[in-house]
Parts: C-alpha cells; sequence; structure tokens
C-alpha cells in the first residue's frame, strides 16, 4: 500500500504530524539548540566540516555552517524515515502512481535510466520507449546540426526558437544558458511570455529561412504557447509563402498527437512523451530537444547520466549520507522549526543565472500545497518561497537583509572552482566572495569586536556606544555550499536532481503532492474567461461582468474602454 508509513499510520488514525513523536523529538531539540550559535559548534568541533560534508563524484555538500550537531542530522532522519521516505522513493523509481489527485505514475528518472534496467507502468516496461524517443532525438538533432536537414527553401537551421512557457520553457533556457560554454550549434533562443514583445524581440533579426521552431507542451493547449506557436507560423508563412514550410521548419515536443497534427506539424516531427513527466521535471525527456540541438546529442546524454548518478545515490544511500535528504530535511528544520518563510539560492557563476528561477519553478509548484494526503489542511508551513540571483550582484542589493534582517534566510551557494572564462582574479575574487559570505554570515560580528574596531578608527568610547548596535551581526545564519569543479553537462545534471529529489522529500514529509499543481490550471481556465468577456466589451461593447468582484469588473471596463490598439 502506498503511503504507509509510521506517520500516515499515525495521522490517520487522529495524531497530527506535528505531534507525532519524531516531530515532537526535534521540537525538543530545537529548544536546545535554537539559541547556540555556531561560532560555539565549529570551535567546539575541530573536525565539524568533515562530519557534515559530503562528497558525490566531485560534487561536494558542506551542510557544516548549519544550525545542527549530529542529534539534529539523526533526529531530522528519523523524520524522514518514520515519514516513508525510503519506501516513497522506491515506490516513485517502481513506477506506482505516487501522483495521487492525477492518478499519475512519476517517472522523470525512468528519463535518465543509464542502467537499462525496466521500469514498468502498467505491466508495460516504459523503457523501450524512452529509449526510442532519445534515438529520435539524436538523429533529428545530428541531421540540424550537421546541416542535412533543411528548411523549405534548401537551407540550413541556424537557429532555433523554444516556444514554451513554464516546464516547457524554464528548464531547458535554464539548461542552455548554464551550457553555454557547449553550444557549438544553431543559436537557440526561448520565447514564453504571450506578451508579443517576447516573440518581436526574440525574433528579431533572424531569418525565417534558416529558422527551426520548437513548439514544447506537453497538452499542447496552453494558452500562451499556443498564441505564440500560432504567430511563429504566420511569421514563417508570410516570409517563405507557402504553407507548406511549416514542415521544415516546425518540430512538436507534446503528448497530445491530436492537437499537433491539426496544428499543421507533420506527425514525424513529433517528440513524443508521456503522462508520467511532469513538466517541471521534464527537461530530461523530449522537451530537452533544443539543449540537444544547442549542445550536441552526446552531451545532452551527459547530463542525463549525471542525474542518474544523483538518482542512484538517492535510491541507494544511507539517510545520514543522502545528500538530498539533508538538503530536504535541512529545509523542514528551518522552515517548521525556525519559521523560515523563504530560501534563497546563490550561484556564484555567472552560466547559472536562470537556476535560481529554475528553482523556483521546481520548489513552489511542487511544495507550495496545503492540503494533505487525508484531503485535510495543514496545520504546519509547507514550501518556502525561493528567491536569488548569482553572487556578486546579490551582495551589492538584497544580502543586507540575509544579514542583518529580522527573519533567518536559508542559503544555497552554489561555487564552482573552475571558470570557463579563467581571465585574470576575476575567478578567484569571485569564489572569494562566495566563502567570505558564507563565512560572515555564519560568524557575524559581535559587539565587542564592533567597538574595538571603532576605537581604532578614531571614534570615542560613546561615538562607539552608539554606532556599535548598527554594526553588529548576529551571525547564525544557515548556509549550504555546493562545490563544482567546473560547470559540465554533468555536474549540471547532477545538481537538478539533487535538488528534484529534494523537493520530493519535502513534499513525503509534509504529506503533500509534489506533483500536481491545480493552483496553475485554475489561473489557465480563468484567464480564458475574461479574455472572451473582454472581447465582447470591446467589439460589442457589452458582456456579462456581474459575476466580478468590484475590482475585476473596474478592471476590465477600463481595459476596454482606453485601449486603441485592437
Ligand atoms: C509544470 C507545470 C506547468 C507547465 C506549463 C506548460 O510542472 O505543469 O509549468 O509546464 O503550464 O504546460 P504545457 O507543457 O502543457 O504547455
Amino acid at each position: 500500500m502506498l503511503f504507509d508509513s509510521e506517520i500516515d499510520k499515525a495521522v490517520r488514525s487522529g495524531t497530527p504530524l506535528t505531534e507525532t513523536a519524531p516531530w515532537k523529538a526535534l521540537e525538543a531539540h530545537y529548544g536546545e539548540l535554537g539559541a547556540v550559535h555556531m561560532r560555539e559548534l565549529f570551535s567546539a568541533d575541530p573536525d565539524r566540516f568533515d562530519r557534515f560534508s559530503l562528497d558525490l563524484d566531485g560534487l561536494l555538500f558542506d551542510y557544516s555552517k548549519n544550525r545542527i550537531n549530529e542529534t539534529t542530522v539523526a533526529l531530522l532522519a528519523d523524520l524522514a524515515r518514520a515519514s516513508g521516505v525510503p519506501e516513497a522513493a522506491r515506490s516513485m523509481f517502481a513506477g506506482e502512481r505516487i501522483n495521487w489527485t492525477e492518478d499519475r505514475a512519476v517517472l522523470h528518472v525512468a528519463l535518465r535510466n543509464r542502467a537499462g534496467s525496466p521500469i514498468v507502468v502498467d505491466g508495460e516496461d516504459v523503457m523501450p520507449g524512452v529509449n526510442a524517443v532519445l534515438k529520435k532525438m539524436k538523429g533529428f538533432s545530428e541531421a540540424v546540426r550537421s546541416g542535412e536537414w533543411l528548411g523549405f527553401t534548401g537551407r540550413a537551421i541556424t537557429s532555433v526558437v523554444n516556444i514554451g512557457i513554464g516546464g516547457s520553457d524554464l528548464g531547458p533556457a535554464m539548461i542552455c544558458e548554464a551550457l553555454t560554454p557547449y553550444c557549438d550549434g544553431p543559436q537557440v533562443r526561448f520565447i514564453s511570455n504571450v506578451d508579443a514583445t517576447d516573440f518581436v524581440e526574440k525574433t528579431r533579426n533572424l531569418d525565417p529561412a534558416e529558422t527551426l521552431f520548437v513548439v514544447a507542451s506537453k497538452t499542447f493547449t496552453t494558452q500562451e504557447t499556443m498564441t505564440n506557436a500560432n504567430t511563429a507560423r504566420r511569421w514563417l508563412v508570410e516570409a517563405l509563402g507557402d504553407d507548406a514550410a511549416v514542415a521544415r521548419h516546425f518540430v512538436a515536443l507534446s503528448t497530445n498527437h491530436e492537437a499537433v497534427e491539426a496544428f499543421g506539424i507533420d506527425p514525424d516531427c513529433i517528440f513524443e512523451f508521456w503522462d508520467w513527466v511532469g513538466g517541471r521535471y521534464s527537461s530530461w525527456s523530449a522537451i530537452g530537444l533544443t539543449v540537444a540541438l544547442a549542445v550536441g546529442f552526446d552531451r545532452f546524454t551527459e547530463l542525463l547520466e549525471g542525474a542518474h548518478s544523483v538518482d542512484r545515490h538517492f535510491i541507494e544511500a544511507p539517510l545520514e549520507e543522502n545528500i538530498p535528504v539533508l538538503m530536504a530535511m535541512l529545509g523542514i528544520w528551518y522552515r517548521n522549526f525556525f519559521d523560515a518563510s523563504t530560501r534563497a539560492v546563490l550561484p556564484y557563476d555567472q552560466y547559472l543565472c536562470l537556476f535560481p528561477a529554475f528553482l523556483q519553478q521546481g520548489d513552489m509548484e511542487s511544495n507550495g500545497k496545503s492540503v494533505d494526503r487525508e484531503g485535510q489542511r495543514v496545520d504546519y508551513q509547507t514550501g518556502a518561497v525561493v528567491w536569488g540571483e548569482p553572487g556578486t550582484n546579490g551582495q551589492h542589493a538584497f544580502y543586507q537583509l540575509i544579514h542583518q534582517g529580522t527573519e533567518i534566510v536559508p542559503c544555497d551557494f552554489i561555487g564552482v572552482i573552475n571558470s570557463h572564462n579563467p581571465i585574470g582574479d576575476h575567478h578567484r575574487k569571485l569564489i572569494a566572495n562566495c566563502f567570505a559570505q558564507s563565512e560572515a554570515l555564519m560568524v557575524g560580528r559581535t559587539a565587542t569586536e564592533v567597538i574595538h574596531e571603532l576605537l581604532i578608527r578614531g571614534l570615542d568610547k560613546e561615538e562607539a556606544r552608539v554606532l556599535a548596535p548598527y554594526k553588529i551581526f548576529e551571525g547564525n545564519r544557515p548556509t549550504n555550499t555546493f562545490l563544482l569543479d567546473r560547470v559540465t553537462p554533468r555536474s549540471l545534471g547532477m545538481l537538478v536532481a539533487l535538488y528534484e529529489h529534494e523537493f520530493f522529500v519535502q513534499g513525503v514529509v509534509w504529506r503533500v503532492n509534489s506533483f500536481d499543481q491545480w493552483g496553475v490550471e485554475l489561473g489557465k481556465v480563468l484567464a480564458g474567461k475574461i479574455l472572451g468577456e473582454t472581447k465582447n466589451l470591446v467589439t460589442n461593447g457589452d458582456a456579462e461582468l456581474s459575476h466580478h468582484d468590484g475590482s475585476t469588473r473596474a478592471l476590465i471596463e477600463r481595459f476596454a474602454a482606453r485601449q486603441d490598439n485592437d
């Protein structure tokens, strides 16, 4: 039976999660450790780094600058165990329908299963299908990159435009940006917003005869994507003068064959995936075609291999040495016991500039939920707000709040040892900043240190006393640091998979479904309704708006009355 852990049983028999023994033990432990400063923990234990860091295939995870000791890790592991994390993980890998509100399996791990082992859903091994699509992606990406695939007028493709949104955009866009040094195929651009400005700016200076549109949409019904795809088709056909051009300039990545064919895309140019691939987990599927076009299929394969090595680690490593489990449980430690409502992701590598936005979707769409497995509203906090920007820019903007604000903001620093652009001492400076920030956040600056410094600077005792409170840093602000040797397809695949499993573990412990997204669905429906009403108002001067609240009605009316470009 799915989700039948010790905690599931307790909750079903009326004990809330927060009253279970593992939760209570953490609460008591928080009472003892909550006020302890990490400075003390470091000075009491010279081996703290060794104790609280792990290396996975060259990727270092340093979690020593957290407000934890060995008891904390043991208690967090107890909670994960009592919540059934290992069993839930095995259910996911075995293709069970763990997405219970949509009655679907969750199998992004099958997409990067390099072990050749079967994964069975509804009595059928999905791996032959997965491998067939990978083979097709290989063939197509190689044909485009080599110039063998020709556009309608006989010219080779030099630009690829991915049209998609949400999970059909953020992953491939982030990966292409992160792997820029490996991009040796056609240039790639991404159109996502229904705002025509996105289309206009991204197609500016493109030659239609050399442009391939990759329409990425699992459902092939998403308003933004279909609007952009239709505009792209008009743009292309107007330029090339023939509807038949569509067949050489459009491919689709979708589960919805019928809709793709109705759009006019050649069935041979459909790269399929399956309902057990969630949008925000889909970069490993056909949705990664744009990545393969940009960096080549071999590097796309390395990305999958990196993720696969994390999958093995996740399923095999004991909870106490399991990086995604530790990431997740530390997140729970801060979210539920320290009341931290946000978390920051801070990559110190320009190529990872889209990583925070990508994680924002992964985490917030997965665990921004408030109803548990029993259909009950939870009475504890779940997913935190995720935000971040690449270092060092953030240091001159929002780090102030992380250092001296009223709330703890747990941070993930992502550092890279070797730059793809080793010029002068840029990289050493970049990394010095990364290390300095996590150290400063941990150590802080005491009143004694501040006053001493002010006196040395020549202030008198009274002046120093008045200024000191503003210059004190409490420190004790928790951070993780990931250190990669270099941003490569493999290390990037590892990093993404680590976070994916982090979301999963948190969802299991919080008892929410990390794999549905009803909030997104609601937005899709409501926008369609208002679109119709606005159109009626503009064209007929009349629309039934009385069911809207006063604010929404007034906004619709003002828009209809004042817009001049319909
Ligand atoms: C992701 C969500 C959502 C989805 C987009 C695009 O997990 O489901 O972000 O990816 O709404 O959906 P389509 O791929 O169906 O166009």
